[in-house]
């Protein structure tokens, strides 16, 4: 009955099992019991003490998604402190956020698990009695949010909250100094909203060698979204110096289209376009995909483009101002049907895919069809 539930991801057996003393036979016992009644994954949650005692290997038969948790923001410190370098007892160490996920999720990955990153989102109430952490600043949370999917192409993105969010303090002075309440309307929803866009896209995976990042510190992925058209390109700043990047699409895109999340436009040159980091920043963007048969991208699939098409027809190494529309660098039939299904279309009209919403008659089509036969007929007849 519980399984049936749509919201039931998955079940939960341990968290820190090392920290907690779980011993590994109870735990191999509650997988096989929820396996014998569920195909739905069964999670597990790790520390560090975890990953350096090869928990994620050791009981790799008990759990089939991997979580990892590291809280690395302390009441009294700056911005991203602990992201990069843990002080204990003022001393610096190489015990930081970001070196213990990438353990972690190369702990997981040694064993073909998949790996969710859990992110600190409480910090100390009001009686003193959590641990001293603090909040996240809105950046903090994107980063970490961010951090394992656009490093490390960890298969999607969790945000996670704490119930003891609720009770968290207000600190000021700290980076951030509202309560957990503000916290939740302030940073951690928007940030969800944020995530929730993307989600669809994400989980379709990623779209590999669209976009190139222009700076060795920025690290950057498109994906696509088969209901709304659109692309999404998430990149981070996995740095703590600002960078500027010059970065570049090798997919086709209305340039016009180009817009940071908030919506303001991020102007294109050719296929390129300047981005500026600050430190740790991320900056998501999104575009439309150009639709196939629009050859020289003009918002529009007409005569032009199946003049460009015809140009180039029988040609095996195009690009797609060319014509090719399928991405082999052949122009042929199938580029052909393509540009014949949008003939008519118009950006930023509802004109996309299906026959009822095209914009011209049904017998324009099937002239484009037949000029296409006879392009085909003409170039055999030349040779
Ligand atoms: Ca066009
Ligand atoms: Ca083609």
């Amino acid at each position: 009955m519980l399984e049936e539930y749509p919201a039931v991801a998955g079940y939960y057996t341990a968290d820190e099992p090392t920290y907690r003393g779980f011993a590994p036979g109870y735990l191999q016992m509650a997988y096989d019991t929820i396996k014998s009644v569920s195909d739905k994954p069964v999670y597990m949650a790790f520390c560090s003490q975890d990953v350096s005692e090869n928990n994620p290997a050791l009981l790799q038969n008990a759990y089939d998604i991997g979580m990892f948790d590291y809280y690395p923001l302390d009441l009294g410190e700056s911005l991203f402190t602990d992201i990069e370098d843990e002080y204990f007892g003022g001393v610096r160490t190489a015990v930081n956020w970001k070196s213990s996920v990438s353990n972690a999720i190369a702990a997981l990955h040694s064993v073909n698990k998949p790996m969710i990153n859990i992110i600190q989102a409480f910090g100390q109430d009001a009686a003193g009695a959590m641990p001293p952490k603090r909040l996240p600043t809105s950046n903090e949370l994107r980063y970490m949010t961010y951090y394992a999917l656009l490093t490390h192409n960890t298969p999607g993105i969790a945000l996670w909250s704490m119930r003891k969010l609720k009770t968290t303090a207000a600190h000021p002075g700290e980076p951030y100094p509202y309560d957990g309440n503000q916290w939740i309307s302030e940073v951690a929803t928007p940030l969800s909203e944020e995530v929730n866009a993307y989600s669809d896209a994400v989980m379709a995976g990623e779209i590999a060698g669209a976009v190139d990042d222009g700076n060795f510190r920025i690290k950057s992925r498109v994906y696509f979204d088969d209901d709304t058209d659109l692309y999404y390109l998430l990149a981070i700043n996995d740095s703590d110096v600002a960078v500027q990047a010059t970065m570049n699409l090798n997919i086709p895109v209305y340039p016009s289209t180009l817009a940071r999340y908030d919506g303001s436009a991020v102007p294109m040159n050719g296929d390129s376009f300047v981005l500026n980091f600050a430190p740790y920043e991320v900056i998501n963007l999104s575009f439309l995909r150009v639709q196939c048969g629009d050859a020289n991208r003009d918002g529009l699939v007409n005569l032009g483009d199946l003049q460009i098409l015809g140009d180039n027809w029988q040609s095996t190494n195009a690009s797609w101002g060319e014509g090719d529309f399928t991405g082999e660098g052949a122009v042929t039939l199938a580029d052909l049907q393509l540009l014949a299904d949008n003939w008519g279309y118009q950006i930023g009209t509802e004109s996309i895919g299906g026959v009822a919403d095209w914009a011209v008659p049904e017998p324009t089509l099937f002239t484009l069809i037949g000029f296409g036969g006879l392009l085909l007929a003409g170039r055999h007849r030349n040779k």
